[in-house]
């Protein structure tokens, strides 16, 4: 509500000085009890609170949670991030997207859950997404973009989640054709473009997007040990995936609206910037063959364009890629 949020957001901007409830309660027309029962509520969402006699509520504590409250307090958006659905636990945040987006959600609601039980990846393939340790989230957007432009929106989610990862770290991440951010050559995050289209028009793109923050090691299950890594395993600091949320949010929607307004010209630009491919010798596996040749760039519609020993140059359109010998 909007009364909850104004109260946190004073409360934090207070950085532990009393706040008080009867400005509130006369800014909004409710009683002091009404402001009372929303710091009940915020203790019940883990928020510390305490109370001083006729000066009013002070914050002691709040919880490591990517709910609303605590990400709205960072967004610089005008639309994404201005709904925002928020999950304990659930199967998929894309599952949930999906419906909400034939529920008719707005362009830019997200939906964020603090654990996945059954997270996923590109071709049902599973996203393990350990609870209160990264970030697991679905942007439902809705650019006014032809289903063949579509595609794109993973490569501008990837540098979206680029210049966020950068800002908040220092660290330079990799871009992996199409969908994979690395670092040190691990993976960090993982984007997954699913489209609700006409044939014409695109009615929304639904960004998943898996980052890893502040897992140890030990919280990957074994077969990603070693292929996967965290921010927090990086920097060795815990970072606050709250602030990384909104940032994430910044950058996709500044991104979004430069490739609608201006085409993929100059996400291609950033994009390029950050690939750890091209110019070199990859081989690309798809789903009935593999090849092997140079990267050496990806086209205007966002395809990676290899050339083959033979001197014959292939668009991929969806593939794994590995670097090759
Ligand atoms: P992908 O198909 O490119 O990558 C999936 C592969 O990545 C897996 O087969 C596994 O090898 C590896 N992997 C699994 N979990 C992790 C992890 N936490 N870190 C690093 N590597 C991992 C990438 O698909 C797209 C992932 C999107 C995930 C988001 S989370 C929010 C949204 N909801 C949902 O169910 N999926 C998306």
């Amino acid at each position: 509500s909007i009364v909850k949020n104004e109260l946190l957001k004073r409360l934090f901007e207070a950085e532990g000085e009393p706040v008080s409830g009867q400005e509130i309660a006369d800014q909004f027309g409710l009683s002091r009890t009404a402001i009372w029962k929303y710091v009940k509520e915020l203790e019940k969402d883990g928020y510390v609170i305490g109370t001083i006699r006729k000066k009013g509520y002070y914050l002691i504590e709040s919880p490591d949670r990517v709910n609303e409250a605590n990400v709205q307090k960072y967004l610089t958006t005008k639309k994404y991030g201005q709904h925002i659905h928020y999950y304990e636990t659930c199967k998929s945040t894309q599952l949930i997207a999906h419906d909400e987006e034939q529920n008719g959600a707005a362009d830019g609601t997200v939906v964020i859950a603090e654990e996945q039980t059954a997270g996923r990846g590109r071709m049902a393939r599973p996203w393990s997404s350990t609870a209160g340790k990264g970030i697991w989230m679905s942007v439902i957007t809705r650019p006014s973009l032809t289903p063949q432009q579509a595609p794109q929106m993973t490569l501008v989610a990837a540098v979206a989640v680029t210049r966020a990862i950068q800002e908040m770290t220092g660290i330079d991440p990799d871009i992996k054709w199409p969908n994979d951010i690395l670092i040190k050559g691990k993976k960090v995050t993982g984007i997954l473009t699913e489209l609700q289209a006409d044939p014409d028009q695109v009615k929304a793109v639904i960004l998943g997007i898996g980052m890893n923050v502040n897992q140890n090691e030990s919280d990957f299950p074994e077969e990603l040990q070693g292929i996967a890594t965290s921010l927090k395993m990086l920097t060795g600091k815990p970072i606050d995936r709250s602030q990384l949320i909104a940032k994430t949010l910044g950058f996709l929607e500044i991104y979004t609206e430069l490739y609608v307004k201006h085409g993929f010209g100059p996400i291609k630009m950033l994009w390029e910037g950050y690939s750890n491919t091209t110019g070199k010798r990859i081989r690309a596996v798809m789903l009935n063959e593999t090849i092997v040749g140079t990267a050496l760039g990806i086209s205007e519609e966002g395809v990676l364009e290899l050339k083959l020993d033979d001197g014959t140059i292939r668009g991929i359109y969806s593939a794994d890629i590995e670097l090759s010998n």
